[in-house]
C-alpha cells in the first residue's frame, strides 16, 4: 500500500511550468501569471472516489475519479481540452494518461522523503514540482 497523498499540500518547487504550458498552447498572458503562483494541491479520498485539487489565487481546477476507469476529463481553466484519463498504482506513483489531441500527455504524483511530488507530461516537456504537507 503506496503511502497516502491525501492531504493538504503546499508548492516547494515548480520546475519547466513554461515548457509544460508551451507545450499545452496556453497564451502568453496566462503563462506570465501562473508562473508567479504558489500552487496548492487539496488530495482526498472517500471509499474509492479520489478528488485532486489544484488551487491558487488566480484560478482553480478540480476533478475526480475512481482508479482503473476511464473518466472524460475537460481541462477546464488550463488548455480546455477533453480528454480521456485513466489513473493507476504504478507502484507507489499514482499515474494518469491523458488521451487526446496532445501527445504523450499525463502526470505522475508519489511521495518521496515526506513530500508529494508531481511529474507532468506533455508532448517531450516535463514540468517537475515538489510540495510540502500542510495539513
Ligand atoms: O495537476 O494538472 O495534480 O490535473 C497550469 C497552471 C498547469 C495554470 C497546472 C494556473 C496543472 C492555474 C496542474 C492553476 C490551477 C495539474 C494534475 C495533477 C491535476
Amino acid at each position: 500500500m503506496p503511502a497516502s497523498l491525501c492531504g493538504t499540500w503546499e508548492m516547494l518547487s515548480n520546475i519547466n511550468l513554461e515548457g509544460y504550458m508551451i507545450a499545452l498552447g496556453i497564451g502568453l498572458s496566462t503563462r506570465k501569471i501562473a508562473l508567479r503562483l504558489k500552487q496548492r494541491k487539496v488530495i482526498e479520498q472517500v471509499r474509492d472516489k479520489y478528488v485532486i485539487k489544484t488551487l491558487s489565487t488566480f484560478r482553480n481546477y478540480v476533478f475526480s475519479f475512481r482508479m482503473d476507469e476511464e473518466f472524460d476529463e475537460f481541462t477546464k481553466g488550463l488548455d480546455e481540452r477533453h480528454c480521456k484519463s485513466v489513473v493507476t498504482w504504478e507502484g507507489n506513483r499514482m499515474v494518469c494518461i491523458q488521451k487526446g489531441e496532445k501527445k504523450n500527455r499525463g502526470w505522475a504524483h508519489w511521495i518521496e522523503d515526506d513530500k508529494l511530488h508531481l511529474e507532468l507530461y506533455c508532448e517531450g516537456q516535463t514540468c517537475k514540482q515538489v510540495f510540502k504537507r500542510v495539513a
